[in-house]
């Protein structure tokens, strides 16, 4: 079954914490980026741990590899069990985002291509095939690709093979949810959840289609 990922971008803790609580038995993971731990700080990953759920950090880290790795370990020091990095940034780059994330037990995914329209600017003419390709000879446990081009995805399936998709753009960027469900592993959905003014009933019609 394709996993359901909640982008928890709610900036507040307390909305934030209360949110996931109530959406934690609906899912198979939360996904934390910088709007959400640039105010709560990386110790938010400690006050989501009793909702024992692997929690991804959605840092796009895209450093030099010394500087990419000494952020991972911070955040798997905290407490997350996934990274996610870009991938332009080069194999020596990406190799010590997945290094970092093996040493932890931990996985790392790679941004192939982004799902909100800009993205075609530079992910296209080859661009996300080849990046596609570096995250899996670097050995990454899978990439990012975008909900809102369904038919990207099953191109760069083809080169991930089954390493995992995770596939952001669902709901408030267009992304249909029942068809990228059949060709992903998880589907990440922020706003159409943490908005609603249900998320748990938010949450099923999601659910439904996985
Ligand atoms: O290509 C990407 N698109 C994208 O939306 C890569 C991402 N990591 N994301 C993230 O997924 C984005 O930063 C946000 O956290 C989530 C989508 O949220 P929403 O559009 O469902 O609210």
């Amino acid at each position: 079954m394709t996993e359901l990922i909640l982008a928890l971008d709610v900036p507040v803790k307390r909305e934030a914490l209360a949110i996931a609580e109530l959406c934690a038995p609906h899912l198979d993971a939360i996904k934390l980026g910088y709007p959400l731990v640039l105010s709560a700080g990386l110790s938010i990953a400690r006050d989501l741990e009793a909702l024992d759920l692997p929690l991804i950090a959605d840092f796009k880290l895209a450093d030099i590899p010394n500087t990419n790795r000494l952020i991972a370990e911070q955040v798997f020091d905290a407490g997350f069990s996934s990274i996610i990095c870009h991938g332009f940034t080069g194999g020596d780059a990406v190799q010590a985002c997945v290094d970092a994330a093996a040493d932890y037990g931990g996985a790392c995914f790679v941004v192939a291509e982004m799902s909100h329209p800009g993205a075609t600017a530079f992910f296209h003419s080859g661009t996300a095939e080849k990046i596609a390709e570096l995250a899996v000879s670097c050995g990454a446990d899978g990439i990012i690709a975008p909900a809102t081009r369904p038919e990207r995805v099953k191109i760069l399936r083809k080169i991930v093979g089954n390493r995992k998709i995770l596939s952001p753009g669902v709901g408030a960027q267009g992304g249909d949810a029942a068809a990228i469900a059949q060709i992903v592993d998880g589907i990440i959905v922020g706003r159409a959840i943490y908005e609603a003014k249900d998320p748990v009933t938010a949450i099923k019609t999601f659910s439904s289609v996985r």
